[in-house]
Order: C-alpha cells, then structure tokens, then sequence
C-alpha cells in the first residue's frame, strides 16, 4: 500500500509465543519483504481458536516456540513479492491455514481440500524456502511462524497459496472468523458430510465450529439437529443457529448412555454426527449414535499429542463410517470468496458469532474469555492499542 514500506523491512507489534504454557507477550518485531510467491499482509483482525489455545498449552505435537500464532485473520495486502499473480497489494484478503495451489496432486484430485505444496514447511513453523520472515526487534531472534498464517501480528508474510482476496465491503473484524471456524462447521455439514434434507444430525460441542455445523445442517433442512454439550448455557445459542434439541449428556438419568439418549430420540441413530470437542471419548459416542447401515460421524475437533480414538471394529462393520474435516473440506481460493458474497447477502451467519472484542493489548484475555463458556469467538483489531 504504501510506497514507503515496498521492500523494507517493517516494524511493527506481534503478540510472541515464546514457550509454550506461557501468556503471549506484546512486542515490537521486524518482518521481512516478502520474497517470491510470498505475500505480506497487514492483519487488521485475527479471531482467536480454540486450536491456538491447544497449540499454546505444549500438547500439539507439531508446536514450535518461539512463534507467532493466529490463524484466523483478515486484512490488506501490502506488497507482493515476485511472480505474485493472485492478489495485488490493497487487496482485502483471508489468510488460509489450508493453501490451495491447484496443481500438486491433492489440488487435482478432486477429492479433497488438502493442499501439499507447502503444508511440509508449514508443520515445521517456516516459510516454503525453509527461512522465517519475522525477527525479535529487540534480540534479533528469529521467531517461527504458526498454520502458514501468524495473525497475530501486525503485519505477516505468508505464500501467496496460502491468502485470498475477498470483497472489500465486506467488514474484516468480521470475516475474519470465515478464516476457520465459521467456515470449518458450515463446511463439514455442508461439504464433507453433505447433509441432506430430512437428516438427523447430532453435533457434539456448540463452540464456533459445532455452532457452525448447525447452521450448515439447518440451511440444509435437516430433521433434527441436536446439539450435545455439557454446558447447559450453550442451549440457548444452539437454537439461535437452529439446532431443535439440546442435551447435556452429565444430566441424563443414572445408567441411560448418551448413545443410548441419542439412538432412542432418533428411531435407531443419526444419519451424521459431529465431534467438535477435540475429546477422543466424545469422538467414540459420536460414532456409535450413528445408525446402523449408513451413519457417518465427521472428526472436526483437535486432539493432544498421544491420544488415539477407538470402538469396536464391529461398528464400521455394521455400516457406521468414520471421516475426517479439515477447514470444512472448502478449497480457500476458489471458494471463500463466495462464502464472503453469502455473508454480505445475509445467506451466512458470521456476526452472531462474535461475544467479544478486544485490542491487540488484551489478547491474553481473549483467550481467558475462551475458557469461561460465554464466549463463541473474541476478535482482536490489531491496530487497536
Ligand atoms: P470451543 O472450545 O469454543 O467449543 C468446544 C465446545 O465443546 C464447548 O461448548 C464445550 O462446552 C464443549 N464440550 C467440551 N467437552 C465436551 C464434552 N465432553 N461433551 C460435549 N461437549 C463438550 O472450541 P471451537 O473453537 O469451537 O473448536 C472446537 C474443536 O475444533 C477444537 O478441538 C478445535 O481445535 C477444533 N478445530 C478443528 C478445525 C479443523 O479444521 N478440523 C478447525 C477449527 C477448530
Ligand atoms: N498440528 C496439529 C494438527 C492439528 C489439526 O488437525 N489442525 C486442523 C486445523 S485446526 C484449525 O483450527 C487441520 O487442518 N488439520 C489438517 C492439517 O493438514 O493440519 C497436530 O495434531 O499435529
Ligand atoms: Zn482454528
């Protein structure tokens, strides 16, 4: 954008992972000119994840510190760097933490979301090259960078795979939230499970993304959608996305199972059931709610280093299916902008999701806000101080 930034390094804030189980502390940090299919974005807003909080406690066997975390995050493009074709800068645009290159084998599959031009150097918290773009201001340490995202800092450099222009109306302190998990929930309903009308779908967990499976399974007419959480305030927010029961499966009467809850109020099992916990044993209930012959249940939720799911083979036998969801299974460049024009025509629910704000200043508190049960997402304006 501005002239006097193009091939310079800027300085700016970052919120710094330094260890892990540590509060993210408010720096100043140098971040480099992007160099060859690189992107440097100013990130006007991030939301904060669940997943961010995972990756910060130590237990993601892929973290890495001292990094810049934060995957869910709009903004302008500021400069591009060579053979940059995609976007320009001024553009608004989406980080993608699941790049689209449309050309390695995944891409031309047809069959998934998954991209593997740069998901390698992204696990390992680096640039495609194998070099980072952000330094310490103050000790001159290189700090890694998170999901091929770090949107939480003021300006990041990501590979132009992994950005999206998006329509510039569109509120960024808003779709933001369509960088992860708006877009993951809609799309496991929508995508990955393709619920259709007259489905019954049980979805367990109703933060932002189980919250989103529901608006997925409602835009699809599904029969019933019953949301699954132990926390009894989560009953009104699930109607409100339109969800038409609500369990909280610690207030069941002594010896009656959540599976055996779900398969009564459904004749038999759902067709399609969502974990959006990250718990391995609420992903085992999940599985064995869905009906026989046909169920599938969709993995969304993230779980710690070392922990496995398990049933009785018998229950795939049987004709229950076991899936998978990464982003929602969308294609970020050739389909987020299309969610964003859903969003601006009132077919996508985005702002109802969002309970808190905060300034760049207060992000360790978003992510306290995370932990207390009355917040879907908190949105951080980065330029707030
Ligand atoms: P969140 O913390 O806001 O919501 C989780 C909900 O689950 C809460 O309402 C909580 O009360 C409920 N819950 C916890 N334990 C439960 C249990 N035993 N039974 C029923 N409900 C229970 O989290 P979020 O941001 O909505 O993310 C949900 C999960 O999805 C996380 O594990 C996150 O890491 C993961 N995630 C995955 C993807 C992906 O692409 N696969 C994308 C985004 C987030
Ligand atoms: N590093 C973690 C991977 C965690 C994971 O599964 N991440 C999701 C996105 S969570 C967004 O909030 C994902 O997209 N997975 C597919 C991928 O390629 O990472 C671990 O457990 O190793
Ligand atoms: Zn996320």
């Amino acid at each position: 954008m501005s002239e006097s930034t193009v091939g310079k390094t800027i300085t700016c804030k970052a919120a710094i992972a330094w260890e892990a189980g540590k509060p993210l502390s408010i720096e100043e940090i140098e971040v480099l000119p992007p160099r060859a299919h690189e992107v440097r974005i100013k990130v006007t807003n991030t939301g904060v994840c669940h997943t961010d909080a995972y990756t910060l406690s130590g237990v993601d066997p892929e973290g890495a510190f001292p990094a810049i975390l934060g995957h869910e995050g709009a903004g302008i493009v500021e400069s591009v760097g060579e053979g940059v074709t995609s976007v320009k800068p001024g553009d608004s645009v989406i980080a993608l933490y699941t790049a689209e290159c449309k050309e390695c084998k995944f891409c031309k599959s047809g069959k998934t979301n998954l991209c593997g031009s740069v998901r390698a150097t992204q696990g390992k918290g680096v640039m495609p090259d194998g070099t980072v773009r952000f330094k310490h201001k103050e000790s001159g340490k290189e700090l890694l960078h998170f999901m091929g995202c770090s949107t939480f800092s003021q300006y990041t450099v990501v590979a132009d795979v992994s950005v999206v222009a998006v329509n510039p109306e569109a509120p960024k302190d808003r779709t933001c939230l369509l960088g992860c998990g708006v877009t993951t929930g809609y799309g496991a309903a929508v995508i990955t499970a393709n619920v259709q009308e007259g489905d019954n779908v049980a979805v367990f967990g109703a933060g932002a993304v189980g919250l989103s499976v529901v608006q997925g399974a409602a835009q699809r007419k599904a029969n019933k959608i019953i949301v699954v959480d132990i926390n009894d305030s989560k009953k009104e927010w699930a109607e409100k996305f339109g969800a038409t029961d609500f369990v909280n499966p610690t207030k069941l009467p002594e010896g009656q199972s959540i599976v055996d809850k779900l398969v009564e109020m459904t004749d038999g099992g759902l067709e399609f059931t969502f974990d959006c916990t990250g718990n391995v044993t609420v992903m085992r209930q999940a599985l064995e709610a869905c009906h026989k012959g046909w169920g599938q249940s969709i993995i969304i939720g993230v779980a710690a280093a070392g922990k496995e799911i398990s049933t009785r083979p018998f229950q795939l036998v049987t004709g229950r299916v076991w899936k998978g969801s990464a982003f929602g299974g969308v294609k970020g460049r050739t389909q987020l902008p299309g969610f964003v024009e859903d969003y601006l025509q009132g077919k996508l629910k985005v702002d109802e999701f969002i309970t808190h704000r905060h300034p760049l200043s207060g992000i360790n508190t978003a992510f306290e806000d995370m932990h207390k049960g009355d917040c879907i997402r908190a949105v951080v304006n980065l330029f707030d101080n």
